[in-house]
């Protein structure tokens, strides 16, 4: 049986959630949380099995993934199911990694240094908040060019996973522009799909830990 190593609440974990939901694969969800009685035994099972003693840990017997997007690319090949995750075809999977990467690089951790400002200080900056929204702006604006020929399916794959939770906290940050309307659009398609309204709505209850506060929608 596969063990997953996150928290609800956590965009990552999210990653790694909506592959595993779609693909229907069994696994036990240690969440790294004070409801969990075993937190710290899994919190000490975390800081061995990842450089920086991040989750999401994918463990399958004796193999411990780190990253999101390892444990993505693992489970396409080890546990396939009905949601192909990563293309068939070996050039449409160049594709799909990169944009995998987009997500993580320029939305995802570019919207992480609001987060973690409001962290350290209680708030965010003008000056951090600035410099965000002109970076994931520019990062939605690029997507929404990119949505013009991508087909906005109604399956998962390594894009979906990437995106669903990378917008749905992105947004929350930086609302997306209203110029961008395909980007608006998937981001409330992203959240419809039901492997993904499963994380939605097993990690409402947590929205007060959003450091930034979170808003009273989605
Ligand atoms: N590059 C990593 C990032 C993982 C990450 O930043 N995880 C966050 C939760 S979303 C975390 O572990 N935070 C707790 C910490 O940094 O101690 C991945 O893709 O899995």
């Amino acid at each position: 049986m596969l063990s997953l190593y996150g928290h609800p609440f956590s965009s990552y974990t999210w990653k790694a959630l909506i592959a595993l939901y779609a693909n229907a694969i069994p696994f036990v969800f240690h969440t790294l949380d004070a409801e969990n009685p075993d937190q710290a035994r899994d919190h000490a099972r975390v800081q061995r099995g990842s450089p920086m003693g991040k989750f999401p840990l994918l463990v399958d017997g004796d193999r411990e993934l780190f990253e999101a997007t390892s444990i993505i690319e693992y489970l396409a090949l080890h546990h396939p199911g009905p949601a192909p995750l990563i293309p068939s075809d070996p050039d449409a999977a160049i594709s799909a990694r990169m944009i995998d990467r987009v997500f993580d690089n320029y939305v995802m951790n570019a919207m992480q240094e609001c987060v973690d400002d409001a962290i350290r200080h209680g708030q965010v900056s003008q000056a951090v908040q600035q410099r965000v929204d002109e970076r994931v702006t520019r990062a939605y604006r690029w997507i929404d060019g990119w949505l013009a020929q991508y087909p906005m399916p109604d399956s998962i794959s390594i894009i979906e996973c990437a995106a669903a939770p990378a917008l749905f906290y992105a947004d929350w940050v930086t609302r997306i522009p209203a110029e961008c309307s395909r980007l608006r659009g998937w981001r409330a398609q992203l959240l419809a799909m039901p492997p993904v309204s499963r994380c939605v709505e097993d990690a409402r209850r947590f929205r007060h830990y959003f450091p930034l506060g979170a808003p009273d929608r989605d």
